[in-house]
């Protein structure tokens, strides 16, 4: 008999035997959202009336920035709109099944039914005792049922890796198998802009053909999802083209989920576009189904309680079909739950403004929109900040908001990142000095600073200065420099913090009531 605990929004309060689901009520995305249990990487699939997503698990410490995923989990309903799940947590563990594999780094794995009607799950493992560079390989395990008991049907080892089935220097993850309607089987899989496919034999198993490399996915980076509607062939994946002008993503270590269609399995594949604009986790991974008379995307980000790029959960939005051209175009997801249209009040005004900076475009590493995000992370990657390096640093960079209606401004506060010590003329450094400046009609003028101007790093850092009524505030930097050279400055969060708490309406054009 199932053994079903009712929490709201949570995971797992009790330790439970891996068979034994929990049930979970999910009011909104994600649907662990109360930091317990993380997961990432959802895979999902329909058996009658049920949905299911097998999910990785992220155990990553709040700073480490590392996969940590010792194993797979499963959450399953028969209904999205009700937000009941059941979770099942520590679903299975790669070294569980996979005898040749090693304990951890359970990536993005899927299971799909086969025409003999048994499961079939296509796991990346990393294998014990292996030579190679990178020692991931797809295994494959057989069930008479999604929730198992597992079996390794090939026990000999990965049926992909950097031997198999044709040599290869790739790392070998995010598979994606797809069983077609006349029975034939493919695979495709790939990460690092590495895309590849193969049909397999009937026994799901042996590799069979031709391999394929695919080329034609504009920006294509990592979790391909292989799947079919109404004859025509679809690819979704996560992609990096980055850019101030791309459709997909302004900084280059966040990823969108785009797609791209095809007439055959194994190709030609054609770009078609964006689904899913960047989530809040760097990586986005993505997993195509029609349910009930629904398609669905689930994803994951870095929304729930305690959540980072290293500890992701997952996430479900219906997905629509534009059906007046061929092959059907996907539109746009919009993510949920929307965020709000109004905040406060709070003394922080920097959420309803405009980002200008002086170095537009920025690096492609590092996305401005970090500087008024609210977030600052223990252990910030690259895109959680606003910065300069390029190369070729600019000694007077700046930044600035800009509101649509005057703000009375006497604070402000600004957490900077570094990699290299105060000083230096080369990396990351903190800043020589820096000073703000409001706008007074068309001119910038110097605020009246009654602090110093700190530049330690890690940390808010705060400035007091006689009150200004403005619709502008820049704060402009001397950068380090030593030896000749030039060190980057760069800026995880900046507020702007108003003399009296208000209330910010963050539409279309952020305004401060
Ligand atoms: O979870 C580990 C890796 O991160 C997956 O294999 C990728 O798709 C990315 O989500």
């Amino acid at each position: 008999m199932l053994k079903a605990l009712f929490l709201s929004g949570a995971a797992f309060a009790l330790p439970l035997a891996a068979a034994e689901p929990i049930a979970v009520t999910a009011p909104h995305n994600p649907i662990l959202s109360d930091g317990t249990s993380f997961s990432a990487d959802p895979a999902p699939l329909v058996v009658g009336d049920t949905l299911y997503i097998l999910a990785g698990h992220d155990e990553a410490a709040p700073d480490q920035n590392d996969f940590i995923m010792n194993d797979w989990q499963l959450l399953a309903t028969k209904d999205v709109a009700s937000g009941k799940w059941l979770h099942y947590p520590r679903f299975l563990k790669p070294e569980d099944v996979f005898k040749w594999a090693t304990p951890g780094r359970a990536y993005g794995a899927q299971i799909i039914q086969a025409p003999n009607k048994k499961f079939y799950l296509y796991a990346p493992v990393m294998q014990a005792n292996c030579s190679d560079k990178d020692c991931f390989g797809i295994g494959v395990a057989v069930a008479d049922s999604p929730l198992g008991p597992w079996t390794d049907a090939h026990p000999a080892g990965p049926i992909i890796s950097q031997r198999a089935p044709v040599a290869n220097t790739i790392q070998n993850i995010d598979p994606t198998p797809f069983v077609d309607e006349d029975g034939r089987v493919y695979i495709y899989w790939g990460t690092f802009g590495q895309l590849r496919g193969i049909e397999l034999a009937a026994d799901m198993i042996t590799p069979k053909g031709e391999e394929v490399a695919v080329k034609s996915l504009k920006g294509f980076f990592e979790a391909p999802w292989l799947f079919k509607r109404n004859g025509t062939y679809y690819m979704a994946y996560a992609g990096n083209h980055a850019g101030p002008n791309s459709d997909c993503t302004p900084a280059v270590y966040h990823a969108c989920i785009a797609y791209g269609s095809a007439p055959s399995p194994l190709g030609p594949w054609t770009y078609r576009g964006v689904i899913l604009p960047p989530v809040s986790s760097t990586t986005s991974h993505d997993g195509i189904i029609q349910f009930k008379d629904k398609w669905y995307l689930v994803y994951h980000t870095a929304d729930a309680k305690g959540g980072g790029h290293f500890r992701r959960s997952v996430a479900i939005d219906e997905m629509q079909w534009d059906d007046s051209v061929t092959p059907a175009a996907i539109k746009q997801v919009t993510p949920t739950p929307r965020p709000p249209s109004e905040i406060g009040p709070q003394r922080n005004v920097a959420p309803a403004a405009k980002i200008v900076v002086s170095n537009d475009p920025v690096p492609v590493q590092c996305w401005s929109k970090a500087l008024n995000d609210g977030i600052v992370r223990v252990n910030p990657l690259p895109p959680d900040m606003w910065g300069t390096w390029n190369g070729n640093n600019p000694p007077k960079p700046w930044i600035a908001y800009q509101w649509s209606a005057p703000v009375k401004l006497n604070a402000s506060r600004i957490t900077f990142w570094a990699d290299h010590p105060a000083g230096a003329g080369e990396g990351v450094a903190p800043p020589k000095s820096w000073h703000l400046e409001y706008c007074d009609g068309s001119a910038w003028k110097p605020v009246h600073a009654t602090s110093s101007y700190g530049t330690e790093t890690d940390k808010f850092v705060e400035v007091t200065f006689e009150p200004v009524t403005t619709t502008c505030l820049r704060a402009v930097f001397d950068a380090s420099q030593a030896g000749g050279g030039t060190a980057g400055v760069a800026v995880e969060e900046w507020e702007a913090l108003s003399v009296e708490p208000v209330k910010l309406h963050l539409g279309e054009s952020p305004q401060v009531k």
